[in-house]
C-alpha cells in the first residue's frame, strides 16, 4: 500500500531534499526504498516503489507529487483537444522502472514483488480535478456530460495503465495491482457504465502473462462484485467490510486481500491483535486470502507496531 514506508525513519532519511517523483525515476533509490520495509518488517512480498502518476509525468503531463497533497496536474484535462495530447506509454518513457525491477527481483530471490498501476477512474479523476478531491465533482460533470470525452480520456488511460503493467511483468514483477482507490466515489450503476468496460479490458489484456492480478479501490463494499468481475484474481478490500461478507459478494474462485483498519495500529496491542484474529478467521470463507491493511499505512504509524503485526499474522497463520 501507499507509504508503507513512509513510516521509517530509514525512509526520510533518504528521501531528504529529494522530491518524489524524482526518487520514482531513480533506480538506486527505488531499489532501497522498495527493500526497505522488506528488511524491516519481513513482510512475505514487496511493493514496487513508484506512484500512480509516474507513467502520465513520463507521457510529457505537467505534474507534480506535492509534499503533504499529494499529485498536482498544472493544466487539468477537460475537453477533447487536452485529452488527446495524452500520448501513448512505450516502455524506453520508463527505462529506470525496467531497471529498477530487474535488480529487485535479483535481491528479493524467491520473495514476489508486486507491481501497480493507477486504476482509469482514478487517474482521470487527477487528471480532471487537477489535483487530490474529496467530491470528484469536475470528474463525474465531465462523464455525465461529456460522454466523448470521457470515453477517450479512458480508452487512453486503460492503454496506458497497461503498458505501465506490462513493463513490470516484463521485467519480472510476478503479481500485479491495480489501484482504482476513488471508484468508491460511484453508484454500481455509474461504475458499471463508465468504468468497468475498461478495467476488464485492462484485465483481460493481462490474462496472457502468468500473473496474480489484484483489484482494490476504498469504500467500494457495493462494487466488490463487479471489481471482480472485471476480471482480477484477487480483490482487495477495505476495513468497511467483513471479509466473510466479501466473500459473498465476490464471484466464485476469487480470493480477497485486506483488511485491517490502518487507524487500529494506534489501539492497544491487545486491540490489534484482536481484530487481526478476526480479520484472520473471517477470511476463511475466502477463496484464499493476502492480509493486508485495507489502505495505506497512515505516515505517523509506530514501526514497531507494525513489526509485531506482521511477527504476529506470521505465528497465527503457521501450519
Ligand atoms: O510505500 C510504498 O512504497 C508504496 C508505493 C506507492 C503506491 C502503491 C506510492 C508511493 N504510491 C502508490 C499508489 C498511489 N498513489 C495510490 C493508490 C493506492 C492508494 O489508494 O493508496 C494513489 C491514490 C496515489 C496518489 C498519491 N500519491 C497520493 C494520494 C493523494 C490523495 O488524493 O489523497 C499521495 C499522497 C501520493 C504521494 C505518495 N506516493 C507514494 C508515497 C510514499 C507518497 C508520499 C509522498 C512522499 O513521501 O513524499
Amino acid at each position: 500500500m501507499r507509504q508503507a514506508g513512509r513510516s521509517l525513519p530509514e525512509y526520510r532519511k533518504l528521501r531528504e531534499g529529494v522530491p518524489m517523483l524524482e526518487a520514482c525515476a531513480r533506480p538506486d533509490m527505488i531499489v532501497e526504498i522498495t527493500l526497505q520495509p522488506v528488511r524491516r518488517y519481513n513482510v512475505d512480498a514487496a511493493i514496487f516503489f513508484s506512484d500512480i502518476m509516474v507513467p502520465l509525468k513520463a507521457i510529457g503531463v505537467d505534474l507534480d507529487i506535492k509534499p503533504g497533497v499529494g499529485p498536482v496536474v498544472a493544466e487539468p484535462i477537460r475537453d477533447l483537444a487536452a485529452t488527446r495530447r495524452l500520448r501513448g506509454l512505450e516502455p524506453d518513457d520508463v527505462p529506470y522502472v525496467t531497471e529498477a525491477i530487474r535488480e529487485l527481483v535479483r535481491e528479493l530471490g524467491s520473495r514476489p514483488l508486486i507491481g501497480f498501476a493507477g486504476g482509469p477512474f482514478t487517474l482521470a479523476s487527477y487528471l480532471i480535478e487537477g489535483g487530490p478531491s474529496r467530491h470528484h465533482e469536475h470528474t463525474k460533470a465531465l462523464m455525465y456530460g461529456a460522454p466523448e470525452v470521457w470515453t477517450e480520456l479512458m480508452r487512453r488511460l486503460s492503454a496506458i495503465t497497461l503498458e505501465f503493467l506490462r513493463v513490470q511483468i516484463a521485467a519480472g514483477a510476478s503479481a500485479v495491482q491495480l489501484f482504482d482507490s476513488w471508484v468508491g466515489a460511484l453508484s454500481a450503476e455509474d461504475y458499471r457504465a463508465n468504468v468497468l468496460p475498461y478495467s476488464s479490458w485492462i484485465f483481460a489484456q493481462l490474462a496472457e502473462f502468468d500473473v496474480p492480478r489484484i483489484h482494490f479501490g476504498v469504500g467500494t463494499g457495493e462494487l466488490l462484485g463487479l471489481l471482480s468481475e472485471a476480471g482480477a484474481d484477487v480483490v482487495g478490500v477495505d476495513w468497511r467490510v467483513p471479509l466473510d461478507q466479501a466473500a459473498r459478494r465476490v464471484r466464485p474462485h476469487t480470493a480477497l486481500q485486506g483488511n485491517l483498519d490502518p487507524a487500529v495500529l494506534f489501539a492497544p496491542w491487545s486491540v490489534v491483535a484482536e481484530r487481526t484474529d478476526d480479520v484472520l478467521a473471517r477470511a476463511k470463507a475466502a477463496e484464499g486470502h493476502v492480509f493486508n491493511l485495507g489502505h495505506g499505512v497512515l505516515p505517523t504509524t509506530d514501526p514497531a507496531v507494525l513489526e509485531r503485526l506482521v511477527e504476529y499474522v506470521h505465528t497465527q497463520t503457521a501450519n
